[in-house]
């Protein structure tokens, strides 16, 4: 086995990051990738993250050449192109702008809840905004329930980019929401997650406890 070509800056907390690392389980290109453990925050940076994204987060992947490439929606785009199989971002026509807009809207969920976990974990107490916060947690409940409404059959079908991402979401309300029961509202994407979450990727790839 060749060394891996390519470095990722890796935390097992991020489901930014655990979007990357399914789909190198499942195109079969674990061993191309080094992780580069990293912990950090928005009010703790990392240096050598910044040197390589001045965004300063995670994930970023370093390239054989030593370029930066950040973030995880870019770094799945490349990724997906680096293997032989079945491309799990399609490449044209209305699939790819559909199923591209599925990964966006569990990237919107991932946005808002990676915000109110900095707002209740980093930020002091007395400088907590309530509006603003219910403000994110709405936004997660309306892609709940437009992704029950509308989306399951096309979950159900490929396990692609959007399913990768709305399972990376909902691994994420779980590990730092427990508390949001969205299983009770939302039962046909609990069938659906509970099913996608045996795959062995979903498995390795599970935040810690
Ligand atoms: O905001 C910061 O300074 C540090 N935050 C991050 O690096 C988070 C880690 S999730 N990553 C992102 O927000 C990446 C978003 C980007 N659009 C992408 O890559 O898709 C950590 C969550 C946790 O530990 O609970």
């Amino acid at each position: 086995m060749s060394s891996p070509s390519m470095s990722l800056f890796y935390s097992a907390s991020s489901p930014f990051v655990r979007k990357v690392m399914v789909l190198l389980h499942e195109t079969g290109q674990l061993d191309r990738v080094a992780l580069e453990s990293v912990q950090l925050s928005p009010i703790a940076p990392s240096a050598d993250v910044n040197a390589g994204n001045p965004a300063g987060k995670l994930p970023a992947l370093r390239l054989a050449d030593g370029s930066v490439l950040h973030d995880s929606r870019v770094i799945l785009d490349y990724l997906d192109r680096q293997h032989v199989g079945e491309p799990l971002i399609p490449l044209d026509g209305p699939a790819r702008w559909r199923r591209l807009t599925l990964a966006s809207l569990a990237d919107a969920m991932l946005d808002a809840a990676v915000l109110i976990r900095y707002e209740t974990f980093l930020r002091p107490e007395e400088k907590r905004w309530d509006a603003w916060q219910a403000a994110q947690q709405d936004k997660i409940e309306r892609a709940l329930a437009q992704l029950e409404a509308e989306a399951i059959a096309e979950l159900t079908c490929h396990f692609d980019i959007a399913a990768i991402g709305v399972a990376c979401a909902l691994g994420y309300l779980d590990f730092r929401q427990p508390e949001l029961n969205w299983r009770q509202r939302y039962s046909q994407l609990a069938d659906w997650y509970a099913d996608v979450s045996q795959r062995p990727s979903m498995q390795a790839t599970q935040p810690p406890v």
